[in-house]
């Protein structure tokens, strides 16, 4: 064991003394430390070893066992020392309760496995922030080596000379058909000691489960770690427009639920969307960690290697830009959606027509679907949350300096989440207080991203209510003290491009078009555009919004997604009093948001 270690090259004792002990306590048989420099063995070895497909060159498919395709909410818990840290979604509990329930778990769980050693980096190496970047994770499982390595940065170079300062990640999988999920019996814990940087995940494969340097570090620990040092840490997608005909650039970063648009929104604006004269460009889809520099300066960065995007819809079309990402040759690994082994290709729901030679193909549990029984004929081929990985460097419009440690400026904060009535395409909002308090009421339908939840109405604060690590009120207060130390005031705006007609199509064509509202907030911000003040923020007045080429559909539904519904409002307002009522500590400042919104609502 120590060998593998030496012969890797790691001299941090810190690091040999956390693998060593928990090759002990798991009873691993063998080791072996893994860099990116790996992928090209390990992608063969588990092609050999069935784990996974080839999709054309060099692309390829995995299944996840079929209860075990999207993080589960019940099961994941942070633990720490401290009961103030409880918060109203975190799913609290004293870490002296539940570290020994997983450690016992894991305990002799590796015999006759591999231990494989994961140093990475949730960061652009260099960064003021690497010593809270830093992990190893520890894992019994190929493919999450393979997701890894496209997820973060890898190898132990990252992380050799940082001492003790990284997050100590473990991950077993478990025996997947005998854990008892969604049951009361659920064996499934997915754990972050937030207090002692440590990660104890059991019980799944997939992706934010076990992919622990992306959701349980990137966004649980380190909104804890950010919380403790002074920078924010969201789940957020950033991009970049550039005004060719100003020369004037906005970096906007934006929170949206899992599975409500980041991916999208943040690569498919490409650079022609709008005729000439717009510029976009890729930096994160799904992380972002902010914070104000030294000349007092709101930046941030992508603290992710890759995109984790869900499959469902993409095509080129509506995301050309991930169709691009995702051609042979990029290494590019597809999950639990259909697979052709005869014809070593994919499908997934909305992907293109479906195939119509059904000749080999299987749905994402491996049955063939030829052979379903007729009351499963039109059942889906691909799961939902099915989803493909790649790297950001396959991202044909990536920002060129995506992966600068310094990070960029940030100019824009948006949220918005899928809300078939009551919120309108866009609404802007100059007030810091009012811009964090319309996050900490962003209420959306649930997806398919997490287990059991697709549709239903709930509130997300900021989209960080899986991964919230400590309580709302200290968050608020957090995201209050952060951005009023910010010289550049970034301006708020919500966005929805979810809204509904009568008969239940979309009223926003979406997609790529969702640059004309952006571009619509960056000229507000500039002052070259004044909107209309409603009681919930400014509005594009419709002539503002640049319309060109805009579908007949659209314009006529156009009225509508820039209609404020008082009603409809007020009936809202009463729910997010009860919704903020819960949260211990909430800053006043955020009550009189919530109260300077209620008494314009009633003049309106
Ligand atoms: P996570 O990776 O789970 O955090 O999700 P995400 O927020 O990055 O979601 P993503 O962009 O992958 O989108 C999820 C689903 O929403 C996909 O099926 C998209 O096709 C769909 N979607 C994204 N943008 C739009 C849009 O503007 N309009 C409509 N109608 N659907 C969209
Ligand atoms: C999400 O669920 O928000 C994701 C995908 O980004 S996962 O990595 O599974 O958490
Ligand atoms: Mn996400």
């Amino acid at each position: 064991m120590d060998r593998a270690l030496a012969d890797a090259g790691v001299t941090n004792q810190a690091v040999i003394d956390f693998v060593t002990q928990w090759a002990e306590h798991t009873g691993a048989e063998r080791m072996e430390v893994v860099s990116a420099s790996d992928d090209a063995r390990l992608l063969q070895e588990g092609l050999d070893a069935g784990e996974l497909q080839p999709v054309g060159e060099g692309m390829y498919y995995s299944r996840s066992y079929s209860k075990d395709t999207a993080r589960s909410e019940e099961r994941t818990i942070v633990a720490t020392a401290d009961e103030q840290d409880r918060g109203v979604y975190n799913n609290w509990k004293p870490s002296s309760q539940v570290r020994p329930v997983v450690e016992e778990l894991m305990k002799g769980a590796l015999q006759g496995k591999t231990m494989y050693v994961i140093p990475y980096l949730m960061s652009p190496k260099g960064s003021d922030l690497d010593e809270l970047a830093a992990g190893v994770e520890l894992t019994d499982n190929r493919s999450v080596v393979l997701q890894m390595i496209r997820m973060a940065r890898v190898g132990i170079e990252m992380i050799d000379d940082l001492g003790d300062n990284f997050v100590k990640a473990v991950h077993v999988t478990g025996d997947l058909e005998n854990l008892q999920q969604g049951t009361p019996e659920d064996k499934r814990n997915f754990v972050t000691v937030a207090d002692e940087r440590t990660i104890l995940h059991y019980g799944s494969s997939y992706g934010g489960n076990a992919l622990l340097g992306k959701i349980a570090h990137g966004l649980r620990q380190a909104s804890y770690d950010g919380w403790k040092n002074g920078f924010l840490v969201e789940q957020f997608m950033l991009l970049g427009i550039t005004d060719k005909e100003t020369g004037k650039k906005y970096n906007i970063a934006g929170g949206f639920p899992s599975a409500s648009g980041k991916t999208n929104l943040a690569m498919t604006l490409a650079p022609d969307a709008l005729g000439d004269r717009f510029y976009v460009e890729f930096y994160g889809d799904d992380i972002a960690w902010i914070w104000v520099d030294g000349d007092g300066v709101l930046r941030g960065f992508n603290p992710e290697n890759g995109v984790f995007g869900v499959a469902k819809d993409t095509n080129e079309k509506t995301n050309p830009t991930a169709i691009d990402a995702i051609q042979p040759g990029s290494g590019a690994i597809f999950t639990n959606v259909a697979y052709n082994p005869k014809t070593q290709d994919v499908w997934w729901e909305g992907k293109g027509p479906k195939p119509t030679d059904l000749d080999g193909w299987m749905d994402w549990k491996g049955e063939v679907i030829a052979d379903r029984a007729p009351e499963h004929a039109d059942d889906p081929w691909a799961h939902p949350n099915s989803r493909f990985t790649t790297t950001l460097e396959q991202v044909p419009n990536v920002a060129k300096d995506y992966d600068d440690p310094k990070g960029v400026e940030i100019h824009g904060i948006i949220f918005g989440g899928r809300t078939r009535d009551r919120e309108p395409l866009i609404r802007a909002m100059d007030d810091t207080a009012e811009g964090v308090y319309d996050g900490l009421t962003l209420g959306a339908e649930a997806t398919a991203a997490a287990d059991g939840k697709e549709g239903v109405l709930r509130y997300d604060p900021m989209s960080m209510r899986p991964f919230l690590s400590y309580g709302e009120g200290d968050y608020a207060q957090h995201w209050l003290d952060v951005i009023g130390r910010a010289k550049n005031q970034p301006v708020f705006a919500h966005v929805n491009w979810f809204q509904r007609g009568e008969d239940g199509r979309f009223l926003w064509p979406g997609y790529r078009e969702n640059l004309r509202p952006l571009v619509w907030l960056m000229q507000y911000r500039a002052g070259e555009v004044e909107g209309q003040q409603t009681p919930v923020g400014v509005i594009p007045k419709r002539e503002e919004l640049l319309l060109d080429g805009l579908d007949e559909q659209a314009l006529a539904d156009l009225d509508t997604v820039l209609t404020i519904d008082k009603a409809r409002w007020q009936e809202e307002m009463a729910n997010r009093e009860e919704h903020l009522g819960q949260f211990r500590d909430l800053p006043e400042e955020i009550w009189e948001a919530h109260r300077r919104v209620n008494e314009k609502l009633e003049s309106f």
